[in-house]
């Protein structure tokens, strides 16, 4: 259960399907609405490594890699990989088992580290109130191993919230009895044989507040790696307690919506975020081990909440296209807007990655994707071309060497929890020394560069120091009482690192 390997580690989150072909084409079609299987498969992933490590990511989370319910159902196939049937069968549309133990391999000789999605609370089936196990769920065959059905109604109930089953009259998960000794024993077998079998080094929990805590214990010591769960709540009094007491790593969902609401706009106060980290200080036991993230399977990419029907001058644009009535200036308008976009979501990016705990980006953003809700969250990225040149793809590259640059130069980065702080009305000072950031959301349109002054407080530079820049590659001088004036231009971010600890840092391409 050694967290140290994972603190340095960034995660790259692909959904099986949706990643990589094994013929390599880049124009298979793939409807995100259809929800139906396009094709991705391990051996697609193993081919495109050189994407994802080049990028500066680490480690690569996939989907659940356990067969499921076939067919199409009213919410169509179980291309996601949630809807587990047997649980001691691999899913044969993402490969074989030696296409797998290659994908881990391939990996390993990297030094890469390989994070599997595992789902403990529940099956799939297209019945509900009478559904009737079967030979087909494999170890879970007879009645007793599941709660007797119910839907979850109720989620102020805890027992509710654990016992009943999840899903719909489309689609039910029959939820396992985890009370039951026999479910229990063969949970904690499974996830050591597959962990020792595939060699892996971390896994996800799914639904994890849909277990009792008192079951994760047992299970997380028989897996003996590192885990991130997903505790699917705002609230970090709720959440905090499975890290405390629970041994489980849950993903930042408190964090989460602040930040989306902090950056989905410009000019929005940063007090909600600031207060929140507050909470997360006091709720948690360790938030340098929580999951950062700011895009994943499930929720609209943050980039659809800053599309151009989004919220970004949701009056100012029509408004102004009333108005000016040349097509030139509207074409203006929309590139500023656009510009404006595109600095809101490179700060929201910014965030899990220069905070405290192991960043998780999912696929795609490199790519500027910005599919809604589930499942138009799951563009198939071959059509994207795997471009290694985007604006985006550089910029990930980019904040993955400024952070691991930070670890490498302090041994306690990692570990030390930062310091937030309003610089101005629109920039928040993330302070986690040696790495120093400015967040900021007022956008674009205030191209002219405004002098804020970081404190030598929380910098601990000395005077004369030179600073280097990780989004724009420009340096800095600290001033002769150790702060250093600043600038944001065009409404950037700043993630500022000491020069002599820069590492790779910028460095050619
Ligand atoms: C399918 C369709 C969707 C359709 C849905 C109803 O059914 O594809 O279009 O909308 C998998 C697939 C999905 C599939 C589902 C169900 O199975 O990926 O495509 O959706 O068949 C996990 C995974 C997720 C996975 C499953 C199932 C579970 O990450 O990818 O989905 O294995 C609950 C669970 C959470 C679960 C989520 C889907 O449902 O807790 O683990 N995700 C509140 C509740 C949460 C609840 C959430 C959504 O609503 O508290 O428990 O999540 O229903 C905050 C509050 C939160 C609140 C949120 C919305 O707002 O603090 O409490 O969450 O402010
Ligand atoms: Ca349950």
């Amino acid at each position: 259960l050694d967290a140290s390997s994972m603190r340095a580690r960034s995660v790259y989150q692909v959904v099986t399907d949706r990643f990589a072909l094994s013929n390599d084409s880049t124009t298979t079609a793939c409807s995100t609405s259809a929800r139906q299987y396009c094709g991705g498969t391990w051996k697609g992933i193993q081919s495109k490594l050189d994407y994802i490590q080049g990028m500066g990511f680490d480690t690569v989370w996939i989907s659940p890699v356990v067969s499921n319910i076939g067919g199409t159902t009213g919410e169509g196939q179980s291309y996601h990989g949630y809807w587990s049937l047997d649980v001691s069968q691999l899913n044969s549309n993402f490969g074989a088992e030696a296409d797998l133990k290659s994908l881990i391999s391939a990996l390993h000789s990297r030094g890469m580290y390989i994070m599997v999605d595992v789902v403990i609370n529940h099956v799939a089936a297209t019945s509900n109130s009478d559904f009737q196990t079967s030979s087909s769920y494999g170890p879970f065959s007879v009645q007793d191993d599941f709660h007797p059905f119910c839907w979850i109604t109720d989620y102020s109930n805890q027992t509710n919230v654990e016992q009943c089953w999840l899903g719909d009259t489309s689609v039910a998960l029959p939820d396992l009895n985890t009370e039951s000794t026999t479910v229990v024993n063969y949970w904690t077998n499974w996830i050591s044989q597959l962990v020792s079998n595939y060699t892996i080094d971390a896994i996800r929990i799914d639904t994890a507040k849909h277990i009792r805590a008192d079951f994760w214990p047992g299970f997380t010591a028989a897996a003996n790696v590192f885990n991130v769960a997903e505790i699917l709540d705002g609230d970090p009094a709720y959440v905090g307690p499975y890290q405390k007491n629970a041994t489980l790593n849950p993903f930042n969902y408190p964090a989460y919506y602040p930040i989306i609401r902090a950056f989905n706009q410009t000019g929005t106060s940063f007090t909600e975020l600031s207060t929140m980290v507050s909470s997360i200080k006091s709720d948690f036991s360790d938030p340098t081990l929580l999951g950062g993230f700011t895009n994943n399977a499930d929720n609209p990419r943050f980039e659809n909440y800053t599309s151009d029907s989004g919220n970004i001058c949701p009056r100012a644009h029509p408004r102004l296209a009333a108005r000016l009535r040349l097509a030139a200036r509207l074409r203006l308008v929309a590139r500023i807007l656009a510009h404006a976009r595109t600095q809101l979501i490179m700060n929201a990016h910014t965030y899990s990655i220069v905070t405290d705990g192991i960043p998780y980006v999912y696929y795609g953003s490199e790519a500027g994707f910005k599919g809604g809700n589930d499942p138009d969250n799951r563009e198939a990225l071959w059509l994207s071309g795997y471009n290694t040149s985007s604006t985006m793809y550089g910029f990930f590259k980019r904040l993955n060497a400024a952070r691991q640059a930070a670890g490498n130069s302090s041994s306690s980065f990692y570990t030390t929890q930062m310091n937030v702080s309003s610089l101005s009305t629109t920039e928040l000072l993330i302070s986690k020394p040696p790495l120093i950031s400015v967040l900021s959301n007022r956008g674009a349109s205030s191209s002219t560069s405004t002098n804020l002054t970081i404190p030598s407080s929380a910098s601990s530079w000395s005077s004369g120091t030179t600073v280097i820049d990780a989004v724009s590659c420009n340096t800095f001088a600290v001033g002769s009482d150790g702060s250093l004036s600043i600038g944001i231009t065009n409404g950037q971010p700043r993630v500022l690192i000491d020069n002599s600890k820069k590492g790779s840092l910028c460095s050619a391409s």
